[in-house]
């Protein structure tokens, strides 16, 4: 682990690979790697794209690490993905639409949603801190925004893009999608398709509501992802909200709740994946479980029989 952890503050990426895979099968080696490379970490700027399925996410992400690449940044992508199949972290879906961002020679991770027992944003964080020991100073995260992962995967992020299109319908739709509170910037991508001005215009009456004086004031922004137009004006827009995050201060205080999470996150669940290690081999547990199930006893009582055999009632 110690040279791979050298290999990759040199900067290389099949290391780097290596480790994200080593993150993604919890492997505690893994772990004493991550724990080296964080002194090296906390100074790149975290972009979180999230939005409806199909919105063009994919697209514009490869937009951005290309724009991004383009003015000498290093970047890289990291793409989770709800559906498709994970070989080896790679979709086919994200190299479709990130083909401008691959000849670039920029580094794209997926990482599949299910199939991590820790937890996406676990793996994600991982992941994250892999790029940063890296060397990439922009991270773009992309995902759908939905669940539970998801909202630990954002906390990771200096900045969120929601993104829509114009046959998302109206305002109404939008609040119950619930995506609108989490963007510090909204798209409106598929510029080009009908509804596109319509959906812009709803999302400005809605985030005029949410802005606060003195506060980050939400902007609204066409985009054609497909053919790169938008970009730079969501480009700039982006740099702004990075230069506010930094002089408010806020960049500090969220790396300092983004590690107290991420140590709760790792406890509760080496707690746990200890915890059933001992349940297997606990012959009182599996007789409890069978009496909760056959209705002899209840989940309650049954949880405190089986914490006081293990001893653990009083933690
Ligand atoms: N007409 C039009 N099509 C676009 C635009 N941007 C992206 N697309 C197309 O929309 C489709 C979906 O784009 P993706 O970038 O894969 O969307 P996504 O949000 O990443 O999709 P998921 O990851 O599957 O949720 C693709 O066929 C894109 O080529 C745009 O501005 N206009
Ligand atoms: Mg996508």
């Amino acid at each position: 682990m110690t040279s791979l952890v050298e290999k990759i503050l040199n900067g290389d990426e099949k290391s780097a690979a290596r480790l994200i895979s080593k993150v993604e099968e919890e492997n505690s080696g893994a772990y004493t790697a991550l724990s080296r490379l964080l002194p090296h970490t906390g100074k790149a700027n975290v972009l979180g794209i999230t939005g409806p399925p199909g919105a063009g996410k994919s697209t514009l992400a490869g937009r951005l690490a290309v724009a991004f690449a383009d003015s000498g940044r290093n970047v890289g992508v990291i793409a989770t993905d709800p559906t498709s199949i994970h070989t080896r972290g790679a979709f086919l879906g994200d190299r479709l639409r990130m083909k401008n961002a691959e000849k670039k020679k920029i580094f794209i991770r997926s990482m599949a949603h299910r199939g991590y027992p820790g937890g996406l944003a676990k793996a994600a964080a991982g992941a994250m801190y892999v790029l940063e020991g890296l060397g990439k100073d922009v991270i773009i995260f992309e995902s759908v925004g939905a669940g539970q992962s998801e909202k630990g995967l954002f906390l990771l992020c200096d900045t969120i893009i929601t993104v829509f299109t114009g046959d998302y319908g109206d305002e109404i739709q939008l609040l119950k999608a619930g995506l609108t509170e989490i963007g510090d910037i909204l798209v409106v991508n598929k510029a080009d398709k009908p509804g596109a001005e319509e959906a812009k215009k709803d999302l400005e009456a809605f985030s005029s509501r949410v802005n606060t004086p003195g506060d980050w004031h939400v902007p609204v922004l066409l985009t054609r992802a497909d053919s790169g137009e938008g970009i730079e004006v969501l480009t700039d827009a982006i740099k702004r909200h990075w230069r506010f995050v930094a002089e408010s201060g806020k960049k500090e205080q969220k790396k300092k709740e983004k590690l107290g999470l991420l140590f709760i996150a790792l406890l509760k669940e080496e707690f746990w994946q200890r915890t059933q290690k001992r349940l297997k081999k606990n012959r009182l547990f599996k007789d409890v479980l069978s009496d909760v199930r056959s209705g002899k006893t209840d989940p309650y009582s049954a949880m405190q029989k089986v914490l006081d055999s293990l001893g653990t009632t009083n933690i």
